[in-house]
């Protein structure tokens, strides 16, 4: 199946083709995949509902199109090959003939534990292989997986859990990720305290840690998987069935589970892949991103399985057992598309190129950034620095909402700008708006991110609330999906992501609301009320700024600090400890009761200077209060 574009002449007519006549352009591209029966109707939809359909009707199974059809013609190829956290230890390679033999294995552990289609599965795991065939394990039998990163803490894991009401949790007794050694087992343990719906968790052998056991809910992988039959029939799924749920944060209080389904999320996952990473037969790609994210889901596992290439999936971290270790694993496999996140770029960029030169990274045809805005510094080092100035750079623009790439250069084909993600993809209409939601048609513009058409892969709706799916995207601004992110386009049409516009902080590429973050600092003793705010850091992209008030001022701050940092461990997880804290009497308030942010967020900038009319504030001595005792 070759869907790629071959030339920036192409690209433009595709374009064309795709906005003038899309239901034409996106039954052609369908047409690449097997379906066990085709679609009637190729598209309905409103934004006013929100109601998308895509290939109304037809049937297939993704897990046919990842991995039976390539058995047939090229199951000796390495599918997925696994590079272990350890240096010295093998890697591990599964052909796809083995990958399909192991997923069906899974899925029928998973059909005798009494899993059915529809069923919500919670997979909370490490980067092993076992990751990626329980996630085809579920396609293959309609379960509907969530995976859910294992750096998300017991709390965090248990919400996730209920909000989907899992039956099922696959984890692993621990993991490893770099120098750490972390006991899932026991997280998920604590997690389901809290969680009625689970009757069974399934446990892969990692670390051979000691590990706590609940006869009759807990069985080993080991015990149940490899007993089974290699053969499993796919489950005829509509293309509108679900696929998967993927928690991610917003604006508002806890996360939302963004729901993709089959047949579009298929085709535009696929279609994706193979135009930005012009992924070649016999090609090694590697996205180094973990299977808990979006990026994983569609770039490491259904992207590449859809286009029968070979992924790579690595367990470890980019500074362990020392910063040249990606480096090192691009010689050692011949790493032709290397996909990564600005924020592992500007930190292996700050251990300085000694780390770098020792390797041969001439195998590298095209790298890839994701997650965040990338800077000039660190775009020029990349582009330097490990594409020695000739291999092209995509900026990949997107979102956990969006399933797949929206904005990005296609491989070497498309014009190239540092700090600019570049053109839509075909069939991918963005446009940009004012504050009042008026279309800014001319060149040379800033304004906040929309949608004006569907694209396949676009959420249908957030788990058991459709109506916040509709609040959050489509009620903005009138028939359009609004992104979240402001942008800039240039005069030549190219886009530039500036950032989110709303109370979404992204920190090396993870995306949190702010008052997530305060309702976990909440939860901390002696805490009345806490405002969390991004400012800019070095190498996350955005560090965690908060304020709090304790009932009376802390006598004992570090102490303070670190109880604060430990609740908000607990109740999200390490990855959202804040950076700095400053203790405060009084929040920045309008008469209305709503924090005036924009003074917290210059405070935190380090721009007291520039706080703006504070007049409207009820009381404004609390600025001089918090200007003075910045941290
Ligand atoms: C894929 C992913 C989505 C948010 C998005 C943006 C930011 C992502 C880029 C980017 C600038 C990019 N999904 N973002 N990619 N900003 N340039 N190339 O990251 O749901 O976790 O985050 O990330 O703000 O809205 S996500």
């Amino acid at each position: 199946m070759d869907l790629r574009i071959k030339s920036f002449e192409e690209y433009q007519a595709k374009y064309k083709q795709s906005v003038d006549q899309p239901e034409q352009f996106w039954s052609e591209v369908a047409d690449h995949y097997q379906w066990q029966s085709p679609w009637g109707q190729v598209l309905d939809w409103n934004f006013k509902e929100p109601n998308v359909k895509w290939f109304l009707n037809a049937k297939l199974n993704i897990t046919e199109n990842c991995l039976d059809r390539h058995v047939e013609t090229r199951g000796d190829q390495t599918a997925i090959l696994w590079e272990s956290n350890f240096p010295d230890r093998d890697n591990i390679r599964l052909s796809y003939t083995q990958l399909h033999a192991e997923v069906c294995r899974a899925a029928n552990a998973l059909k005798s534990m009494g899993v059915k289609k529809g069923d919500r599965i919670c997979l909370y795991m490490p980067m092993i292989p076992e990751l990626a065939i329980s996630v085809l394990a579920c396609a293959r039998i309609g379960a509907i997986h969530s995976v859910v990163f294992a750096g998300f803490s017991a709390q965090a894991l248990a919400d996730r859990i209920n909000d989907a009401t899992c039956n099922v949790v696959i984890t692993s007794d621990g993991l490893y990720r770099g120098a750490k050694q972390v006991g899932l087992k026991s997280i998920v343990d604590e997690a389901l305290q809290q969680c009625d719906s689970i009757e069974h968790v399934l446990v892969k052998k990692c670390t051979g840690e000691d590990i706590g056991w609940s006869e009759g809910r807990d069985q080993w992988w080991d015990d149940i998987v490899p007993q089974q039959s290699a053969t499993c029939a796919a489950e005829v799924m509509d293309s509108e069935d679900p696929l998967f749920i993927l928690y991610t944060s917003g604006s508002t209080g806890k996360p939302k589970g963004v729901v993709h389904t089959c047949g579009g999320y298929m085709v535009y996952a696929g279609y994706s892949f193979a135009n930005v990473f012009q992924y070649e037969e016999g090609d090694i790609y590697w996205c180094t991103a973990d299977i808990g994210w979006i990026t994983g889901h569609s770039y490491i596992i259904y992207g590449p399985l859809l286009n029968g290439a070979t992924t790579m999936m690595f367990e470890g971290v980019p500074t362990w057992p020392d910063a040249g270790r990606f480096w090192q694993i691009v010689e050692k496999h011949k790493v032709n598309q290397f996909y990564t996140a600005p924020t592992a770029i500007r930190a292996l960029m700050s251990c300085g190129n000694d780390v770098v030169t020792p390797y041969d990274l001439s195998s590298l045809k095209v790298l890839g950034t994701v997650g965040e805005p990338i800077n000039q510094e660190a775009w020029d080092w990349y582009k330097q620095m490990i594409g020695k100035g000739t291999v092209p750079i995509v900026d990949t623009w997107w979102q956990t909402e969006t399933g797949g790439i929206m904005i990005s250069g296609l491989g070497g084909h498309s014009p190239q700008q540092a700090t600019f993600a570049g053109y839509p993809l075909p069939g991918i209409q963005p446009c940009l708006v004012d504050t009042e939601g008026n279309e800014i048609t001319e060149n040379g513009v800033e304004g906040l991110l929309c949608m004006k058409f569907p694209w396949p892969s676009i959420l249908r709706t957030t788990y058991g609330d459709h109506e916040r799916c509709r609040i959050t995207y489509f009620s903005h601004y009138n028939d359009m999906y609004f992104t979240g992110d402001g942008a800039r386009r240039d005069e030549n049409g190219m886009y530039r992501i500036i950032g989110r516009v709303d109370d979404v902080i992204n920190v090396s590429g993870h995306r949190f609301g702010t008052a997530e973050i305060e309702n976990a600092i909440n939860e901390s003793e002696y805490v009345v009320e806490s405002a969390v705010v991004g400012y800019p850091h070095d190498i996350k992209g955005q560090g965690i700024y908060a304020y709090v008030i304790q009932e009376k001022a802390p006598d004992d701050l570090e102490a303070a600090k670190k109880e604060i940092i430990a609740t908000v461990v607990k109740e999200i997880g390490p990855i959202a400890k804040p950076d700095k804290i400053q203790f405060v009497s009084g929040l920045p308030k309008t008469r209305s009761g709503k924090i005036m942010r924009r003074i917290l967020r210059k405070v935190a900038e380090g721009e007291p200077d520039k706080l703006g009319d504070t007049s409207t504030l009820l009381d404004p001595s609390v600025v001089d209060e918090i200007v003075g005792g910045a941290v």
